[in-house]
């Protein structure tokens, strides 16, 4: 009895660092600031292609109607017009501002939202996929702040399900990966525009958190190829090319890209898991406290030409 149940727990912790099936992801994304988030979904859009993930849905953080169409726009571009976008319908207002720097642009790409006020709320868009997934079905994966997932955690039962936020999560959610904080610490962005919300996250989540910090895209310069072997109309190179911070080649950092492919394919010979918690201040700083638990942070293992390469070739890749 106790031989099985340690062969479970064995099998439950190999099956959330490595993958063999479809993984059913929810992606989490504040579109339209940085570039690396259209870099995201497309990376999304081809490990879908592949078989290795189903995309569920794709919410939207921000305070703004036309992230939720230029999310449409893209997922339109990559032949999947019905992935359903939600879009933040509440008022918090985050630390730092977000700029629209290619949604607008994205929004006159075809696609059938034309605003945010025709996107459901993210909240409760959430709590639907959710409900009609098999237990321990689904990843969720926030390349933006957390502010959608504190407040799906805090949401109650309603005609969705009649579990509350964190009953439904813990029900359904097989982990949460998060692009934000900083290992060993630091004051990521992520995190620092809304710090409250992870805090809360980092403190009541009820499943594995893997955070993949700052220092992991950092390394990973990826964009430049988009210049060369894209259309002018891909939605990926229309985002950086609107982009300040890009290097002298066209390449921005890939932080968003990495935690999409840590959550589709897991650890791999990319990277290791760290254990540990990170600590995380009223303004957002942040410092990992080793223990043992359920949240990790990755640690890079795969060299940087290696990795920009397998996110390039998903980042150029054509639609099918
Ligand atoms: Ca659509
Ligand atoms: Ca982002």
């Amino acid at each position: 009895m106790r031989l099985t149940f340690l062969l479970l727990l064995l099998i439950s912790v190999s099956s959330l660092a490595q993958r063999t099936k479809t993984v059913k992801i929810i992606l989490d994304t504040d579109f339209g600031n940085d570039c690396d988030d259209a870099a995201a979904l497309a990376v999304l859009h081809q490990l879908a292609y592949h078989g290795e993930a189903e995309i569920l849905g794709v919410v939207y953080p921000m305070n703004d109607d036309m992230g939720a169409p230029a999310i449409d726009a893209e997922n339109t571009y990559y032949g999947k017009p019905n992935i359903p976008v939600g879009t933040y319908k509440g008022t918090y207002e985050y630390k730092d501002k977000h700029n629209d720097l290619y949604n607008s642009k994205l929004a006159e790409l075809p696609n059938d939202l034309k605003s945010g006020k025709n996107a459901p709320d993210a909240v409760a868009l959430y709590r639907k996929i959710l409900a009609a997934q098999p237990d321990q079905g689904v990843t969720i994966v926030v390349v933006g702040p957390q502010r959608l997932v504190a407040d799906l955690l805090q949401s109650k039962a309603d005609s969705l399900s009649p579990l509350d936020g964190t009953a439904l999560v813990k029900k359904k959610v097989l982990q949460l990966v998060v692009m934000g904080t900083a290992y060993p610490k630091g004051h990521e962005w992520n995190i620092r525009i809304c710090p409250d919300a992870a805090q809360y996250v980092e403190e009541h989540w009820p499943t594995p958190v893997v955070y993949s910090g700052l220092e992991i895209g950092i390394a990973i310069m990826t964009g430049e190829r988009l210049f060369t072997e894209t259309p002018e109309n891909n939605p990926v190179r229309i985002a950086f090319g609107t982009n300040p911070g890009l290097d002298a080649k066209k390449n921005r950092h890939s932080w968003d890209q990495t935690a999409v492919l840590y959550a589709v394919r897991g650890v791999r010979d990319y990277w290791t898991l760290g254990t540990g918690f990170p600590q995380i201040t009223e303004d957002g700083k942040n410092s990992w406290v080793v223990s043992k638990g359920n949240r990790h942070y990755l640690i890079a293992k795969k060299g940087i030409p290696e990795m920009k390469k397998i996110l390039e070739d998903m980042m150029v890749a054509a639609p099918k």
